[in-house]
Parts: structure tokens; C-alpha cells; sequence
């Protein structure tokens, strides 16, 4: 390959210096490099070949015991002043952080390979796309990154001779948690992360350009980066209506993205268009709406859970042509995880490398699971069968409404909408979710997570909250905005709503008040449905349950005002007047009414 662009030469060669690899790969987006690669790897073990007669294309891979999810713990944002981070962000001064990990990336790859990976982030071309270049250490990573984004030499030809590229640099080095670090430089356009392979913390195209860079982008240019998928809904008359849905990690975005409605709703003749399931980049276009795209080719799917009743659309996505990572490996070289299709295996690998059979028990009494909680499958998107013709549209999809959502057992009702859009972003910003196996931390913990966006936002978040309500005034056709929770429960911790494919019923609802079609009760926390809005045709929900999915308790909502804003509190001065003003209006209806 010819390399045309002077800076990139020039940074490859000094990243080369400092890593000290044995040789230097560019990768050219070919079917012939892949499979050598690939191959390359089953001989060294680092991936394992499964079943090519029933998985055919699908490899296998596990990673290091204690690298199976983001490290937020570990993660940074490195900006000058530790006020541009803001206080939901770890931060270090750029200095300080290319000393440390520069330490760590010092000869981490003798006796290896650096692959150069040119990637686009949206179509080649688009005006939506920012272009990328990492460099790793990992055939894991290479072979991630050419499912999940476009890669390889077509990228280099749109770069050109000085085309504008975040600067990526990963390495495994010794996988030691002690030496992991995932540092975010926005001045410098510049992602390095050291010392883990897991997903999230080395597809740098991912998380760490899409959003913590990205966000940073988006807020000086004009437009918007967003944890969100986005998804078609079309009706009986095959007109299309676009959403986008901010949940933080594992709490339904891919299988929302994908759902298949549910047989009561058959009659309707809905169908459903996934554009994409993790990320939105998000401008107002000249029609004066707001457009999205999703920057990603694959979706990095979690694995448990994933069957035919619960996401018929994935199961069928993750047949070819997929990455496994860190399930159950059969003897047949199939794979397995809690909750797939089928009965259990009698015995198989785990997902830590050792022998497993069912029901066995950890020291503690604890079953041992087959699959890691939060092992994942990368798949191309557009094996989807409900993959949306627009998935590669250079100008996106026009979004209607904007829904915001957590995992909450109690409080928040299953859908509410926001008055307008100052109150949506209120909304956004007073979201909180229990925590989940995506990350590490307490599991089932509540945190604030505002737009689910505070593992990723690249600066400070009450500037992000201004950005937000700034893009609304440019907006002409705002979105609508909306608040859902599939994961309220009761006493006995069941939950009450269905979830998955059922999820439509409250979809419909949605698309119905964006569209202005019609009415809802204004509650003093927005506007609710009514009970006969809700199409519950072929579901056997309780009266009382529906009652308990849709109840708010005036009292619990002081108390999480309270919550609220003592988050608020620590932006100092920095929140604006207008989420003041809402928290406050949130009161006063509360003791109203
Ligand atoms: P990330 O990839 O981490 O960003 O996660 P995600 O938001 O895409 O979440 P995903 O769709 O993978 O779902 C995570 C978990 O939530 C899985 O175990 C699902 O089975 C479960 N889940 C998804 N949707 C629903 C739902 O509507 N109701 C219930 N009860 N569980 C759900
Ligand atoms: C998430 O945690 O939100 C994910 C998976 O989508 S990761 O790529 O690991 O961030
Ligand atoms: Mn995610």
C-alpha cells in the first residue's frame, strides 16, 4: 500500500519507536488479509476456529480473567484543566498521562506485530464520517474492527495527502490491570489505551472515538454524539418513522433495535428497521430536522439472554460471520451461554478456559456460569434480517422522537413524555440506571447516568446539557422526547412489563404523540398515557399491573428531587438556569398536586 499522508507516516514510525514492534502490517480491508490473518491467530490460540458446517465463519475468543468490561475506574479524560473534564469523568493532565502509559507502551510490542487499521466511522465520504487510524497489537482487535467499521486501504484514498484522522494507539502489553489505562486527549484528537483487550476498552473506533471523542467534536462543530440506537418503525400505509433510544450499556438497546412485534399487534402489520443499536452521530440538516446516523457496521452485541423468544433478530444475525468472545465453547466447537436456545450441554469450556457441567458451584455456593455475564458477539449489521436499507445512507434518517430510558425497579413509570424540549432534556439529564455486568462496579447499584452518556461524554457534562438545550433551539422540527423504564418490578421482584417484541405497544403509543395524533394526562413529572392508548391486545398484563407500571408516587419523586439535585450540585455554578429552573418547577408540581 501506498501511504500518501506524510503526518500518518511520520506518527506510525514514532509510535513504532515507542512500541518496538518486529514488524508493521497495514491493514488493507481484503478477504485474503483477514483470513491470513485470522489464520495466524488460530495457530498462535489466540482465536479458535468453531464449527464451520453449523457457525461457518465464526471464530472464537476469550479474554483475560479480570479484562471482560470497561474499566471506567481506568479510564480518562485528559484535557488541560480538570474543569473541561468536569466531575463525572476520571481526568489527568495530558503530560502527566502520556508520561505514564508511555511508560507501559514502551517496547510492549517487541516480539509482536503492529497493525495499522485505517478505519471510517460512517460511510466513506459522508459528511457525517470522521476517519480514524489505530494502531494494535491484537489480530483480536483487526479482525474486531473490520466487522464493526469500514477499514482498510479505501479509507487511506479519502484521507488523502492531509486529511484530518483521530490518532489511535492500543496495545495489550502485558494485560496487566495494575498497567491498563484508556486515555481520551480531544485537543490533540488522540485515543491511547494500554493494557487490556476487552471490546470496549480497544475498539477505539467505538466508545472512545464515537463517543468521548466524538461528543467532544460534535459540541464545537455544531452536532451531536450519542449513546443511542436508532430504529424504524413502518405502519400498514409503509410510512417509516425514526427514533432514536439512549439506554445505558445492557439495558435493551440491541434488543430494541431489532424487535419483532409481538403477535397481538400482528393485525397492524408494523415492521421494524434496525439502523443501528449502540451509537448515533445526530445533525440538523437544511430541512431544518434532525438527521441520524449510526457510524458502526457491526453491532457488539451482549451474548446471554440472546434466544429465540427474546431476540429472534439476533439469533439469526449471529449464525455467520461472527466474533464469540468469552461464552461457553462446546465439544462440537459450537458455542452456548446462559439463556440461548436449546437445552443445556452436559459439559463444555468456559468461558474462563476451564471444564464446565451444568450446576456446578463456585466456594461460595454460587452457581459458575458457562458464559461471562457480559460476553459479547460482533456481528456485521447487515446480516440483520431487519437491517434498515438506509444502514450506510450517507445523510441518515430523519428522527421523530428521542427516548431516554434506565433500568429502574421502581419509581419510574413505563413511558412518560417531556412537555418540550427544555423538559426533555431534563429529562436526560436526571436519568438514572442500576448498574450492570457491562461495566465494573456494584451490579444493581442505582447511579446517575444522564443520557446515558457519563461513561462516554468527553468533556464536561453540564456544558453537554447546554449543548443540548442550544441544538434545540436550531432544531425547526424537534424531536419529541420520552422517558421509558421495561424494568419496573414488583414486591417479589418480577417484573411487570414483558419487554422485548411487547416494547411496541409502548413504541406506538410514542410514534402516536410524536405525530400529535393523540392526547395524554399531564402528571407533575410529563405527560403519561392513557390506559385505553396502550394497544394490550394478546397480553395477559393485570389491570393491576398496568395501574403499577404507569403509577407515580409524589412522595418517592420528592425524594429523587432531592437526589437530583445534589447531582446537580456538583457542576458547581456550571448547570444552566434553565435545568434549575425545571428541578424547581418538578418540585413545586410535586407538593401541588
Ligand atoms: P450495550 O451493548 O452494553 O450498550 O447494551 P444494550 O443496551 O444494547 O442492551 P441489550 O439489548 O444487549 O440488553 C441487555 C440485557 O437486557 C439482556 O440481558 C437482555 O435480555 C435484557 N433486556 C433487553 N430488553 C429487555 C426488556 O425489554 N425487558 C427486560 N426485562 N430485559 C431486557
Ligand atoms: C457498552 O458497554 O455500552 C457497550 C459495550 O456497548 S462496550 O463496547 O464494551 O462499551
Ligand atoms: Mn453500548
Amino acid at each position: 500500500m501506498q501511504i500518501k499522508h506524510k503526518e500518518l507516516e511520520k506518527w506510525v514510525s514514532e509510535m513504532s519507536k515507542l512500541c518496538n514492534p518486529d514488524k508493521i502490517i497495514w491493514i488493507e480491508g481484503s478477504k485474503a488479509q483477514k483470513e491470513k490473518l485470522q489464520y495466524e491467530a488460530i495457530s498462535t490460540g489466540e482465536i479458535i476456529i468453531l464449527n464451520q458446517k453449523i457457525l461457518p465463519g465464526c471464530i472464537y475468543h476469550r479474554t483475560a480473567l479480570n479484562d471482560v468490561a470497561r474499566t471506567e475506574n481506568l479510564t480518562y479524560i485528559c484535557t488541560p484543566e480538570r474543569e473541561d473534564a468536569g466531575p463525572t469523568n476520571n481526568w489527568m493532565k495530558p503530560e502527566e498521562a502520556y508520561t505514564k502509559a508511555g511508560s507501559i507502551f514502551k517496547n510492549s510490542m517487541v516480539g509482536r506485530t503492529m497493525y495499522v487499521i485505517p478505519f471510517s466511522m460512517g460511510p466513506i465520504g459522508s459528511p457525517f464520517s470522521k476517519i480514524g487510524v489505530e494502531l494494535t497489537d491484537s489480530i483480536y482487535v483487526v479482525l474486531n474492527m473490520l466487522i464493526m467499521t469500514n477499514a482498510g486501504e479505501k479509507v487511506l484514498n479519502e484521507l488523502g495527502e492531509n486529511g484530518e484522522f483521530t490518532k489511535c494507539l492500543h496495545s495489550k502489553a502485558d494485560l496487566n490491570i495494575e498497567r491498563r489505562l484508556i486515555l481520551h486527549f480531544p485537543q490533540d484528537n488522540t485515543i491511547w489505551s494500554v493494557g487490556s483487550g476487552y471490546g470496549g476498552n480497544v475498539l477505539l473506533g467505538k466508545k472512545c472515538l464515537s463517543l468521548r471523542i466524538a461528543s467532544y467534536m460534535g459540541r464545537s462543530e455544531g452536532w451531536m454524539a450519542e449513546h443511542m440506537l436508532i430504529l424504524g418503525i413502518e405502519d400498514k400505509s409503509g410510512e417509516i418513522t425514526y427514533i432514536t433510544a439512549a439506554f445505558p450499556s445492557a439495558c435493551g438497546k440491541t434488543n430494541l433495535a431489532m424487535l419483532i412485534p409481538p403477535d397481538g399487534l400482528k393485525r397492524k402489520s408494523y415492521k421494524i428497521w434496525t439502523v443501528g443499536d449502540d451509537i448515533a452521530w445526530m445533525r440538523i440538516r437544511k430541512d431544518g430536522s434532525l438527521w441520524a446516523i449510526n457510524p458502526e457496521t457491526g453491532f457488539f452485541g451482549v451474548v446471554p439472554g440472546t434466544n429465540s423468544k427474546t431476540n429472534p433478530n439476533a439469533v439469526k444475525t449471529i449464525q455467520s460471520n461472527t466474533i464469540y468472545t468469552n461464552v461457553l465453547l462446546k465439544e462440537d466447537k459450537t458455542v452456548w451461554w446462559e439463556g440461548a436456545d436449546g437445552t443445556m450441554p452436559e459439559s463444555g469450556i468456559d468461558w474462563t478456559g476451564k471444564p464446565w457441567t451444568p450446576y456446578l458451584k463456585d466456594n461460595d455456593g454460587k452457581p459458575i456460569k458457562g458464559a461471562n455475564p457480559n460476553s459479547r458477539f460482533t456481528t456485521p449489521i447487515k446480516q440483520c434480517p431487519t437491517a434498515s436499507k438506509l444502514v450506510d445512507d450517507p445523510n441518515g434518517v430523519p428522527i421523530s422522537a428521542i427516548i431516554f430510558g434506565g433500568r429502574r425497579a421502581s419509581l419510574a413509570p413505563l413511558v412518560y413524555q417531556s412537555f418540550n424540549w427544555q423538559h426533555g432534556v431534563f429529562l436526560g439529564s436526571i436519568m438514572a440506571s442500576e448498574i450492570t455486568a457491562a461495566q465494573y462496579g456494584a451490579q444493581g447499584v442505582v447511579r446517575r447516568d444522564p443520557m446515558a452518556m457519563v461513561p462516554f461524554c468527553g468533556y464536561n457534562m453540564a456544558d453537554y446539557f447546554k449543548h443540548w438545550l442550544e441544538m434545540g433551539k436550531k432544531i425547526k422540527n424537534q424531536p419529541k422526547i420520552f422517558h421509558v423504564n421495561w424494568f419496573k418490578t414488583d414486591d417479589s421482584g418480577r417484573f411487570l412489563w414483558p419487554g422485548y417484541g411487547d416494547n411496541l405497544r409502548v413504541l406506538e403509543w410514542i410514534v402516536e404523540r410524536s405525530k400529535e395524533k393523540i392526547d395524554a394526562v399531564k402528571t407533575p413529572i410529563g405527560c403519561i398515557p392513557y390506559k385505553k392508548d396502550i394497544d394490550l391486545t394478546g397480553l395477559d398484563l393485570s389491570g393491576n399491573d398496568l395501574d403499577r407500571l404507569l403509577e407515580i408516587k409524589n412522595d418517592e419523586w420528592l425524594k429523587e428531587a432531592r437526589d437530583i439535585k445534589d447531582f446537580y450540585t456538583k457542576f458547581g455554578d456550571k448547570i444552566s438556569v434553565e435545568l434549575q429552573f425545571e428541578l424547581n418547577s418538578l418540585i413545586e408540581r410535586l407538593l401541588k398536586s
